[in-house]
């Protein structure tokens, strides 16, 4: 199943893969471009030189476009947006703040750009600064969230700006493929989904709290510090939202008591002091995949729904 969106990034199945800090490094990426969607490294809070090794690893392994995500809160933004200029990277996708003023650059040297966008407003914004596509991303999803399910962000965003739109949050199989379609995108951004492939490097600790989630299991943390994080239920995650609501604990001590504790988790495994981000559909995530088979299985359902829908009425 092609969209408008294989042509615009020269891939085979219109799926990105999000770009998962501590997680999306080049191997997750390359199983992902070499599957036909695109693979996305992230460069999280990293800086250029390892960035610049993580692109040629992939390089490596795959010459199928891929993109590189920047997390613009990273201490290292300036010098990550310049090195994916001068390595040529094709594809950019940016998370957890503005890019307008790195837009420009971008766009001379030819990277397509698709900013993540949590409401209409950014999405306009992103437009005007020259975005190829705009990210709408639903508060279902995992990591850093805005407040809006995609739902509802989806087609307001689609009839908000005249670039063309991929949804993301809350999708992980071909229903939710074809329902984003359906509210006018032209392709979907999975992360959740691929923390259970093999070629996803997490802790063993992590794929487990992934597989075994159930439908209430994740919690959106850290609103009243301004940047809410969905995770799975844990012992740390309710401490901190107890934690959010007193008001004797300072937002930096808040701060503090977040601070690395995704590296914990990814790294460590760590089920004490680890936030282990994922999405609300962390719950529909059932079995450890290849990357090839998570996506042909989402493609083979999404073919049999639209086959399906077609004979609706008959
Ligand atoms: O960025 C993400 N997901 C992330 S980033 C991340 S690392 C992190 N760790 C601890 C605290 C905060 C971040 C983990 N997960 N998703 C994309 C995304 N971007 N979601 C929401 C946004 C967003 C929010 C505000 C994009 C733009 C924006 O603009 C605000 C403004 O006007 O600057």
């Amino acid at each position: 199943m092609r969209t408008k969106l294989c042509d615009i990034l020269e891939i085979e199945k219109p799926i990105i893969q999000g770009g998962m800090a501590w997680i999306s490094d080049s191997t997750l990426a390359a199983a992902v471009s070499e599957a036909g969607g695109l693979g996305v490294i992230s460069a999280m809070n990293m800086d250029a030189k390892y960035l610049r090794e993580e692109i040629r690893k992939l390089r490596s392994i795959t010459n199928k476009p891929f993109g590189v995500n920047i997390m613009l809160m990273s201490p290292f933004v300036d010098e990550v947006a310049e090195l994916i200029i001068e390595e040529n990277v094709p594809v950019v996708t940016t998370g957890a703040g503005n890019p307008a003023k790195y837009m420009k650059g971008w766009k001379s040297a030819g990277i397509k750009i698709l900013p993540v966008v949590p409401s209409t407003a950014m999405a306009k914004l992103m437009e005007r600064y020259g975005a190829t596509c705009v990210i709408a991303e639903g508060g279902e999803s995992g990591g850093h969230v805005g407040e809006i399910t995609s739902m509802v962000l989806i087609p307001q965003i689609c009839d908000s700006v005249s670039i063309p739109v991929i949804g993301a949050g809350g999708i992980c199989d071909g229903r939710g493929f074809i329902a984003t379609l359906a509210l006018g995108a032209i392709g979907v951004q999975m992360g959740t989904r691929f923390l259970s492939a093999f070629e996803c490097k997490i802790h063993k600790n992590y794929k487990e709290r992934v597989l075994k989630a159930k439908d209430i299991d994740t919690i959106a943390t850290g609103r009243r510090l301004g940047h809410p994080v969905r995770s799975i239920k844990t012992s740390f995650s309710r401490e901190f939202a107890k934690l959010e609501y007193n008001m004797e604990f300072s937002n930096e001590e808040l701060e503090n008591l977040g601070s690395g504790a995704l590296r914990r988790a990814v790294v460590d495994g760590d089920l004490e002091k680890g936030c282990f981000m994922a999405g609300q559909v962390a719950a529909m995530v059932k079995k450890e995949q290849s990357v090839k088979d998570i996506i042909e299985d989402i493609m083979i359902e999404a073919d049999r729904l639209v086959e399906g829908a077609m004979l609706w009425g008959k």
